[in-house]
């Protein structure tokens, strides 16, 4: 059993070090690729959540396709959030409690002009929205 269990671990092996032969080949052109990636840079973008029901700024520009880290800055003393349900990939929701600063980070693919809100109870109907113009 355990003369059979060896060879089976060498067998494997001997696969995998196969399989890592056969990828270092074309891995020559990730060369040149690695500086394309170094490009596409992170957009920091802060953004204030006011007990006024008002985020400062409340309206905010990104590119494109690039990843954003959104700060969301809630310099009230009631918790407050920013909802974007459109654009990115997935619904962002990032929570700030009263005199807490979130980060967060989501990448909108495509240009065009999004809402964002703060969906406290009652905040985004008292005007706590803004919106997002992706370029
Ligand atoms: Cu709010």
């Amino acid at each position: 059993m355990r003369f059979s269990t060896g060879a089976l671990v060498a067998a494997s092996l001997t696969l995998a070090l196969a399989a890592c032969g056969d990828r270092s080949e074309p891995s020559s052109d990730k060369a040149g690729g690695g500086t394309g990636v170094s490009s596409g840079g992170e957009q920091s973008v802060a953004v204030k959540g006011m007990d006024t029901m008002k985020f400062e700024p409340a309206t905010l520009t990104v590119k494109a396709g690039q990843p954003v880290r959104l700060i969301l800055q809630n310099v009230g003393v009631i918790p407050h959030n920013f909802v974007l349900k459109q654009g990115a990939g997935q619904p962002v929701k990032i929570t700030a409690a009263g005199g807490q600063t979130e980060p967060g980070i989501f990448t909108i693919a495509r240009p065009g002009t999004y809402e964002f809100v703060c969906e406290e109870p009652g905040h985004t109907e008292a005007g706590m929205k803004g919106t997002i113009t992706v370029r």
